[in-house]
């Protein structure tokens, strides 16, 4: 299918020329690039690597970041990059979203001048691939529990522990790990090939087929003491990661729900049935403009949001308010693009069970439907209600 967009409300008058420029180059890359071979991939569970080192020379590599060979785009562009990159399929958003609001920020944003010079230029280029370690087996939501742990040897550090459910760990160069150090979390680039440091790949999942997920799992690795990220500590320097990924999901999910919608329109112009199109019932007309209301409103929290981060008056609890909406939007109009597809709906022939699977793992990942409104529930009352 050759995604073309739903514009009901003219964002497009919102965006600048350049904007609508960087929409527009991903819109036409996916749809020549993603889209033919994307079922394919899904079916056998492999990620299109080579696609890599075109996403970085086409810059959608830690697009918002700025020097080091990063493109240093706006938010808008960067949140217009995730949604084109998702509507094709949220595993090519998930590889953009790790990369760069996951690997690139971290280093960029709290990493030492050595660790930009050797590591941006290559993850921005795609010739490097990258993998944040948050989760682990016993810690999703609250990652404040983390058990991996590194002590201070004094020449190195000596890393232990697992993380479970790592975008891109098979494949990464380096990895961003967070583990405790004296109690406090801290940031460690873990590079591949250190001794004691293995990243097998996750089979059997049904979601994000077409993304690697992987264990990392660290065997008393020595970790060079400049591998160290200086320039936070805590549990705010990953969350503060998440908010640039969650962020991107937030426009990213508005893609995917975009594709099933534009399937679900032309689907039902052309399915006949009692001898007229299914279009022309109002049951159908009532689901058609249901998911066409809803994504026009997520285009709005996401444009406004973007023009929060930009402006830096952005707070994280109305990321946290966009990436709950959106995805939680998508993933009806996914379902509901089904139902109007009929039998038809499974078939990997339409793209639909393959977004609303993906979409199943977006709901989840980067802090679950819940954990958002449980921020939102603490920042209108004051009260934290995870515990
Ligand atoms: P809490 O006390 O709230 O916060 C600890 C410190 O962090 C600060 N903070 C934030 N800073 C920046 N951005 C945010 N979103 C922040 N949220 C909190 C906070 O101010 C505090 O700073 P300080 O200076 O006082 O120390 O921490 P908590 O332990 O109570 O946890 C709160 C909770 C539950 C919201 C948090 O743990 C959470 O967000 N849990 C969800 C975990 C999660 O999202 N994991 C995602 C893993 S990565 C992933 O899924 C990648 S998928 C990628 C892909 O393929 O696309
Ligand atoms: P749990 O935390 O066990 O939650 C299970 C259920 O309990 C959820 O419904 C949740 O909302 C609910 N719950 C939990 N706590 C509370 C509470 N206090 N109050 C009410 N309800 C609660 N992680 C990384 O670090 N890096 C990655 O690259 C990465 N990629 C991923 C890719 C995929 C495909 C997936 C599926 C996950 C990925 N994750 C990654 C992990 C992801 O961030 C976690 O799965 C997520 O944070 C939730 O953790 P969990 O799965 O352990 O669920």
């Amino acid at each position: 299918m050759k995604f073309e967009g739903l514009d009901f409300y003219d964002i497009d008058g919102l965006l600048s020329e350049d904007e609508r420029g960087v929409r527009d180059t991903v819109r036409e890359w996916s749809n020549e690039r993603v889209q033919p071979i994307i079922e394919k991939h899904y079916e056998a569970g492999t990620f299109p690597s080579e696609l890599a080192p075109e996403m970085g020379e086409l810059g959608f590599l830690g697009a918002n970041l700025e020097g080091y060979g990063c493109p240093g785009l706006n938010n808008v562009m960067y949140g217009l990059i995730c949604q084109e990159l998702e509507a094709g399929d949220s595993a090519m958003r998930s590889f953009a979203s790790v990369q760069g609001s996951l690997v690139m920020f971290p280093i960029h944003a709290y990493g030492s001048e050595a660790q930009k010079e050797k590591w941006l230029p290559r993850l921005a280029s795609g010739q490097a691939i990258g993998c944040f370690g948050l989760t682990e087996p016993d810690h999703g939501s609250n990652p404040g529990g983390m058990t991996t742990k590194a002590v201070d040897k004094g020449s190195h550090y000596l890393l232990n522990g697992a993380k479970m459910w790592i975008t891109n760990g098979t494949v990464a160069d380096v990895a961003v790990v967070w583990a405790k150090l004296d109690g406090v979390v801290r940031g460690f680039i873990v590079e591949k090939g250190m001794e004691g440091f293995s990243a097998p790949e996750m089979t059997g999942k049904l979601s994000l087929r077409a993304s690697v997920t992987s264990e990392l799992v660290f065997q008393d690795v020595e970790i060079p003491k400049e591998n160290i990220l200086p320039g936070v500590t805590g549990l705010k320097g990953p969350l503060s990661c998440l908010n640039n990924a969650r962020y991107g999901i937030a426009w990213g999910a508005l893609g995917a729900a975009q594709a099933c919608f534009q399937s679900a329109r032309d689907y039902s112009l052309n399915r006949i049935q009692f001898d007229k199109p299914i279009a022309s019932f109002q049951l159908i007309q009532n689901k058609l403009a249901w998911m066409l209301r809803e994504i026009t409103k997520g285009q709005l929290l996401a444009w406004r949001l973007a023009h929060l981060k930009d402006a830096g008056t952005l707070h994280h609890e109305q990321v946290s308010l966009a990436k709950m909406n959106n995805v939680d939007i998508a993933l009806q109009i996914a379902r509901v693009a089904r139902d109007i597809h009929g039998a038809n709906g499974i078939l990997g022939e339409y793209p639909i069970m393959r977004h609303m699977a993906n979409l199943e793992s977006v709901y989840t990942y980067e802090g679950t439907h819940d954990i958002h409104n449980l921020v939102i529930g603490r920042w209108i009352t004051g009260i934290a209600a995870f515990e």
